[in-house]
């Protein structure tokens, strides 16, 4: 029931992916049938069947909770938790670290694609090395905006140099609705690691049983590898 609350309210119709971005892959839409009216409520595509259901196109939204719109100028970033200094970064601070790009395919968990999304940020590791980990640091926590979603990644994991947190996708900066003003990105893994409106860097010292986010406390895989 809980769940079907969060599911109730309809995703935005305002955001139209452009020709280049269209999803492609139709099983979500397939399965439909199939599946059945409740398949839409769960699951982390379960926007995106929607969506679709609602014949709204081809949108890529897949947004359970949704923050109010954020501010730029008191927009900050946290890094806390198991590290020797905790960090506390405005826009500004955050555009002046180093900035990298790359770009990925872009894989939901329910089956649709976006090809060749290209990803503008920082990496995740520089900021852990500015806070400095740990020796008990086991995993790093992503808080949304929302106050709702969150995700995970291992220490190990974290650390890699493919790991972004991404303020701009094919040249222009995040749309909210992307999860803007800024959300991880983490190749190879399904979308629902790619927490969007990015506030908050949790490190967390879980040991082995480790730290389950939003989709994985409803039986999705932790490491989230796209299979
Ligand atoms: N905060 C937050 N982040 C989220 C989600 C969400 O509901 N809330 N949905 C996830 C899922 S399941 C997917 S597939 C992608 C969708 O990203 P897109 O709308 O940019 O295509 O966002 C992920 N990040
Ligand atoms: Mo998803």
């Amino acid at each position: 029931m809980a769940e079907e609350d969060a599911l109730g309210g309809s995703p935005d119709p305002g955001h139209h992916p452009t020709d280049a971005e269209k999803p492609i892959g139709r099983r979500a839409f397939l399965g439909l049938a199939a599946a059945g009216v409740a398949a839409f409520v769960f699951g982390p595509g379960a926007f995106s069947r929607l969506d679709r259901w609602v014949g709204s196109g081809d949108s890529a939204t897949s947004v359970v909770y949704k923050p109010q719109p954020i501010d730029l100028a008191t927009w900050d970033l946290a890094v806390v938790g198991h590290v020797h200094k905790q960090l506390m970064l405005t826009w500004k601070d955050f555009l002046a670290l180093p900035q990298t790009d790359e770009t990925l395919d872009f894989t939901c968990v329910d089956g649709w694609r976006v090809q060749a999304r290209r990803w503008k940020g920082v990496r995740l590791r520089e900021l852990l090395d500015l806070a400095g980990l740990d020796e008990s640091a086991t995993h790093v926590v992503f808080h949304s905006a929302d106050a709702q979603y969150t995700d995970s990644l291992t220490v190990a994991e974290a650390r890699s140099d493919d790991i972004l947190l991404a303020h701009t996708c094919n040249g222009e900066l995040l749309t909210q609705d992307h999860g803007g003003p800024l959300r991880l990105v983490a190749p190879g893994r399904y979308g629902y690691k790619y927490v969007k409106w990015l506030t908050k860097v949790e490190v967390i010292a879980a040991g082995a049983k480790g730290y389950q986010g939003y989709w994985e406390a409803r039986g999705y895989s932790v490491d989230a590898w796209i299979k």
